[in-house]
């Protein structure tokens, strides 16, 4: 069994059966076996399907979210969020069914036309700081383009993703349509990744394990999307609303507790601003509510587990200045504060590794072309915003840095209707609106011969 750990605690809240590799080949037997009569659900029966599903979620939304919380250690507010993006990612989905166009084009001596075909059973391998919310990123565009799909959350936090499973089938999606196995990485993610009868692979998590996977699917020529981490930086101009950038700042890289792909971990504060941006920072930090999850005020909570509450104290290493920190409980449970560091530059590890917990690095720079070179210096590509009040000069930087994803006075970096995914070492592929669909779709040309001799 797996034991399922509350990290607020840091006492056991369930246990679960734990997959190995030949719930794995069963559960990819299963989907290749329901694959046929998926893809020939009608269009629009696949659309009312995906509703129910999306409706399902929605009627146990206020469950899920306690779920969620309680599991992966984040505040019941956010949760809530991000049930509802759920729902709504499954609703966005739920209409692309009758939307899956082809093309015709023109060619001598007849027709020829293009179909989107699904591309049969997809593995989805989904990591534990977002648990349901990438899950339905991966199953929504997968089931609805007519793909079955073997679902692997992280062993940490399966909860949501088993209650998926049953609420697929209560909304009358057919077994095997949807099959989740937990169990971990190494045996029932490599088992995916190497099984003959897996299509393709679509994986969130580190970079390193994304190395493995991609070379690991080369073996049987799989298709790969890849959702990696992230070094990203939130470059705040001395004509930026300066209140507003440091207002938000904290919460664009302590939200989840910094467990978050798309963490703006580096601020670059333009030198001019680096006095009243520090204050006001320091400001927003040292009142942050970290503590229970299931307490309304919360705006933080602990960070996974105790192994990596250690990897990420162990970028304080006294080497590199802490500016200031916010509070957080003692034990039981995994806590970390709010902390903002100033290294000497962006060659530290802190400005280099992705930390993935509440640790901030405030880097300064003198003008735009610095800006954009030390935003620029990292292997990741994944997210970022521009603060400015020169609105050429914010789109010009927004074009200038090489990330997939990126916001203008904002740190918003997600929408179910836009495409989401890194550059460089941060990704292969996109997820989220229409983009999403054509990694879950193969392209085939149909030519129709209509001359005559
Ligand atoms: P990983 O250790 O990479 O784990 C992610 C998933 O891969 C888990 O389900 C894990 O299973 C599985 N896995 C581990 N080893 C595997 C292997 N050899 N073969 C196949 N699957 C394997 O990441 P994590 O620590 O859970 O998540 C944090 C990372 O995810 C961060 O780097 C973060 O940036 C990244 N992330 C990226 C994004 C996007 S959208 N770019 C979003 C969220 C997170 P078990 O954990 O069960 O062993």
């Amino acid at each position: 069994m797996i034991e399922v750990i509350e990290p607020a605690s840091a006492e056991v809240m369930a246990e679960v059966p734990r997959a190995g590799a030949e719930e794995v080949d069963e559960a990819v037997a299963r989907a290749k076996a329901a694959f046929p009569a998926w893809r020939a659900v009608a269009p629009a029966d696949r659309s009312r399907l995906l509703r129910g599903l999306a409706d399902g979620l929605e009627a146990r939304a206020g469950d899920l979210a306690v779920l969620e919380a309680r599991n992966a250690g984040k505040p019941i507010a956010d949760a809530r969020g991000e049930i509802g993006m759920v729902v709504e990612c499954f609703r966005y989905y739920a209409a692309a069914p009758e939307r899956l166009l082809g093309q015709t084009i023109p060619v001598a001596g007849g027709v020829d036309m293009t179909f989107r075909e699904p591309l049969g059973v997809v593995g989805l391998i989904v990591p534990w700081n977002f648990p349901l919310v990438i899950t339905s990123w991966k199953t929504a565009p997968a089931l609805a383009a007519g793909n079955t799909v073997v679902l692997k959350p992280a062993e940490l936090t399966p909860l949501t993703a088993i209650e998926l499973e049953r609420v697929a089938l209560e909304a009358g999606i057919p077994e095997g349509v949807l099959n989740v196995v937990a169990g971990p990485g190494s045996v029932c993610g490599q088992r995916l990744v190497e099984h003959p009868d897996v299509a393709k692979i679509a994986f969130t998590g580190s970079t390193e394990v994304g190395r493995g996977i991609a070379a690991g699917a080369a073996r049987t020529i799989k298709r790969v999307t890849l959702e990696l981490g992230g070094k990203s930086a939130n470059v705040v101009f001395a004509d930026a609303d300066i209140e507003a950038a440091a207002a938000a700042a904290p919460f664009a890289v302590f939200g989840n507790a910094g467990q978050d792909c798309c963490a703006r971990s580096r601020i670059l504060v333009q030198r001019d601003a680096l006095d009243p941006f520090m204050a006001a920072l320091e400001r927003t930090v040292r009142s942050m509510v970290v503590g229970d999850p299931l307490d309304e005020a919360t705006q933080m909570g602990p960070l996974i587990s105790e192994s990596h509450r250690e990897t990420v104290a162990s970028f304080l290493d006294g080497e590199v200045p802490v500016a200031f920190r916010g509070d957080a409980p003692d034990g039981p449970g995994y806590w970390f504060p709010p902390t903002v560091l100033e290294p000497s530059g962006n060659d530290v590890r802190v400005a280099r590794e992705e930390v993935f917990g509440p640790v901030a690095a405030v880097i300064p720079f003198e003008d735009e072309a610095e800006a954009v070179a030390i935003a620029n210096d990292t292997i990741y590509g994944l997210s970022g915003s521009v603060w400015s009040g020169d609105g050429a000069r914010a789109l010009r930087v927004a074009r200038a840095l090489d990330t997939g994803v990126i916001s203008i006075n904002s740190n918003s970096s997600v929408r179910v209707s836009t495409p989401f995914g890194g550059f460089k070492q941060s990704g292969v592929g996109r997820e989220l609106g229409p983009d999403a669909l054509e990694h879950y779709t193969d392209v085939k040309n149909v030519y129709y011969a209509t001359e005559e001799g």
